[in-house]
């Protein structure tokens, strides 16, 4: 279990930069292509005040990694994960001035969260 939080933690930094990078590079372009393969691996969605990146890590056309990002700031709200492309977001973060504030992970897809962490500065304080 500690080895599945620990790589979430750094898919989690991982896609935190490749968000702002993308971003820098084209704004009005909606989508990125990675692999070449003419469907879209990240695209966007923007609202009023808040912004969605929606990223495909394994290619398979399913989005794996939802980031919600606030406009003003491009810091993140929420980011929701399937981090076991099965098509189920099991895993949720939430974060406070752009630290993770709070993780939930449903590990059984059954709808209930199963594991709770909770993070101070970024830094996991209780789990
Ligand atoms: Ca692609
Ligand atoms: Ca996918
Ligand atoms: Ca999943």
């Amino acid at each position: 279990m500690r080895i599945f939080i620990t790589s979430s933690i750094a898919l989690l930094l991982l896609t935190g930069f490749t968000g702002n990078q993308s971003l820098e590079v084209d704004s009005q372009d909606d989508s990125i292509d990675y692999n070449g393969d003419g469907h879209p691996d990240v695209t966007y969605d923007y609202y009023e005040d808040y912004f969605y990146e929606f990223i495909d890590r394994n290619y398979d056309l399913k989005t794996d990694v939802s980031n919600k990002f606030n406009y003003e700031d491009n810091l993140p709200i929420q980011t929701t994960y399937d981090n076991n492309f099965d098509g189920y977001p099991e895993t949720k973060v939430f974060y406070q001035n752009g630290w993770v504030d709070y993780s939930f992970v449903d590990i059984n897809n059954d709808n209930k969260f199963d594991v709770y962490e909770s993070y101070e500065y970024g830094v996991l304080k209780f789990s």
